[in-house]
This record gives structure tokens, C-alpha cells and sequence, in this order.
């Protein structure tokens, strides 16, 4: 059985590739699920993709992926980056690396965007690669739990 990366996605990002592609790029959220699954079974792991629009849910898999020993977690927390100390303690129960990712450069956009509290919790945080950035925390995770290339 390969081990599981679970790859977690915040609010909104359902409409990825539907609302402002100026900013998020034409991509939709099926896409970026079939980069990381791509990218996982390159490195012989699965990944868990999922999206919530509700906090408690994202928590919930955050424990789920701990109980079940995921590999790694890459959280992409979109809205509640700022926010949500809940996703934070959650976090910081993982053993397992965590990388919080962003579409965009969040430095280079308003200053709400830049004080995030899932950093706290992260190994590495990659933002600004636009889509890219999934497949790179999955590299990355697959390098720090010593994954087969
Ligand atoms: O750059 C990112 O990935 C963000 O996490 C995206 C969040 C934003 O609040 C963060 O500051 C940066 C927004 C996600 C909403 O996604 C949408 C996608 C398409 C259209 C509208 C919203």
C-alpha cells in the first residue's frame, strides 16, 4: 500500500478556474487534483484531495490524516490562512510534514493577505508558482519522508 499525502483546499477554491483567471490562473480545481495525483504516484504515494468551504470539516481531516499516519499534509487554507487558529492547532498535532501553499504571492498583494497563522505549523510554505506549487510540496514532502523517485 503506497502512503497517502493528503492535500487540503480552503474555501472558495471550488471556483478556481471560474472566477477572476486573472489573478488564479484558468486552471480548475480538478486539474490541480490531477497534478498531485500525478505527482504523488510519481514518487510512489497516493494523494487525498480534498476541498471544504467550512473550517471544522478542514479540522476534521487534519485529524484523519494524523490518525491514519499520512505521509505528509499540504493545506492550502485559502481564506482562513489569516484567520483560523483552529486549523492551526490542528496543524501542530501532525507529526508528519506539513506545507502551506498558495496559488499566488500572497507578500505581493494586500497586506491582510501576508500574516498567516497556518505558517506556524508549516515545514516549508510555497506560494506565487501559481498552480506548480502543489507539485512542488508534494516533491518536497516525498524528499523529507524519503519516498522512492
Ligand atoms: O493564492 C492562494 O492560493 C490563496 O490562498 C487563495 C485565497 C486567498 O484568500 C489567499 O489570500 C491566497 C482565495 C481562494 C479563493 O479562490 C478563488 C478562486 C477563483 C475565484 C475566486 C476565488
Amino acid at each position: 500500500m503506497p502512503k497517502t499525502i493528503y492535500v487540503l483546499n480552503g474555501p472558495n477554491l471550488n471556483l478556481l478556474g471560474s472566477r477572476e483567471p486573472e489573478i488564479y490562473g484558468r486552471a480548475t480545481l480538478a486539474d490541480v487534483e490531477k497534478l498531485c495525483r500525478t505527482t504523488a504516484d510519481r514518487h510512489g504515494l497516493a494523494a487525498e484531495f480534498r476541498q471544504s468551504n467550512h473550517e471544522g470539516e478542514i479540522v476534521d481531516w487534519i485529524q484523519q490524516a494524523r490518525a491514519e499516519k499520512a505521509a505528509g499534509l499540504i493545506i492550502n487554507p485559502a481564506g482562513y490562512t489569516t484567520t483560523s487558529v483552529a486549523i492551526l492547532d490542528a496543524l501542530l498535532t501532525m507529526e508528519a510534514p506539513v506545507i502551506e501553499v498558495h496559488i499566488t504571492n500572497i507578500h505581493r498583494r494586500e497586506q491582510f493577505r501576508r500574516r498567516s497563522y497556518i505558517s506556524q505549523a508549516a515545514r516549508a510554505v510555497i506560494c506565487g508558482c501559481g498552480i506548480d506549487g502543489y507539485a512542488l510540496a508534494i516533491t518536497a514532502i516525498a524528499a523529507m519522508v524519503g519516498a522512492k523517485d
